[in-house]
């Protein structure tokens, strides 16, 4: 006998719905399987970026198209992995010419809104990081709506003094470049007026704290975005907890999804009660077929 595909397997545990509100439901959880996480990746030439998203993604790049807008034009890139995308968008502006930072608030108005997540890139041997803070008060402090969550990375912690002092067979600082990067870290925090605990230290040459930044992205992307992450995601970062989250936020999003029709839904109050009441069995449903789609 033929092993049922995941979408057989909603099928079947759906049937007991009324059959309009099973098409819509079968829909709208068909979109958050291809769900397409939108993450921009910021920061001044130079510091890892692209490294960094070589490190963190397996994905095949498979379209490179550029965007127009107002200023310097953002780079997108689309990775694949099955029926999985994932967009990456290197974001333009810190460092450069800060007299178009009124341009710059402009682009990122209409920008912000598309990203689910902001990777934002720092080097630890910076001295100062004004030209991060001036861009983040001005852009993205002012903005006028809901922003997304923006992760902190302070790359190259292997460069923090003393330097010569980093273990690169075991991928660790010293004790005493360990205190060093804590240092930095509050003084960033204080700088950018963040709390310390949003920056994460990483070496991404060093292949160090690597799966930090993925299990912050996991807990910190909006519910829909957790799960249709994880393909794109090299397979040596999936932990346990990694995996669960995924699996719970799918789960999550289904609920909400399905809350939402049945409230659109014409139906008897009555009924909608009682479909409200069995919401929990589509929880169990997302839950059983996740594998089949995400792992
Ligand atoms: N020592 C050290 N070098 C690094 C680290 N991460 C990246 N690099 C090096 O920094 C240089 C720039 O890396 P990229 O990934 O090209 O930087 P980028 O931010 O994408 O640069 P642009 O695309 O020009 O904006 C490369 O030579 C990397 O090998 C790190 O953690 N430690
Ligand atoms: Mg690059």
């Amino acid at each position: 006998m033929k092993t049922p595909t995941g979408y057989q397997i909603i099928r079947r545990h759906l049937r007991r719905y009324p059959q309009a509100l099973r098409r819509t439901l079968l829909k709208e959880l068909s979109l958050l399987i291809t769900y397409e996480p939108v993450i921009g990746i910021m920061g001044k030439t130079g510091l890892g970026k692209s490294s960094l998203c070589n490190a963190l993604f397996r994905s095949e790049v498979c379209a490179v198209n550029a965007v127009e807008a107002c200023t310097r034009t953002p780079q997108r890139v689309r990775l694949r992995f099955g029926q999985h995308y994932l967009t990456l968008i290197d974001l333009p502006g810190v460092g450069e010419n800060q007299r178009r930072d009124e341009e710059y608030r402009e682009l990122y108005r209409e920008l912000l809104p598309q990203l689910d997540m902001v990777l934002w890139v720092l080097k630890a041997d910076d001295r100062a990081f004004s030209i991060e803070e001036q861009f983040y008060q001005t852009v993205f402090a002012n903005f006028n709506g809901t922003l997304p969550p923006v992760i902190w990375i302070l790359n190259q912690v292997d460069k923090v003094e003393p330097s010569e002092q980093w273990n690169w067979r075991s991928a660790t600082p010293s004790a005493e470049q360990q205190s060093n990067i804590e240092r930095k870290c509050q003084a960033v925090a204080n700088q950018l007026a963040i709390a310390e605990g949003d920056i994460i230290p990483v070496s991404v040459k060093g292949c160090y704290h690597l799966a930090h930044i993925v299990e912050r992205m996991i807990n910190r992307l909006p519910k829909q975005a957790r799960s249709p992450l994880l393909p794109h995601v090299h397979p040596s970062y999936h932990s346990s907890p990694i995996r669960e989250t995924a699996l719970c936020s799918f789960g999550d999003a289904a609920v909400d999804t399905l809350d939402r029709i049945i409230d659109n839904a014409p139906l008897p109050q009555i009924a909608r009660q009682a479909l409200h009441a069995v919401t929990h069995t589509v929880a169990h449903v997302a839950r059983s077929v996740w594998s089949f789609f995400f792992d």
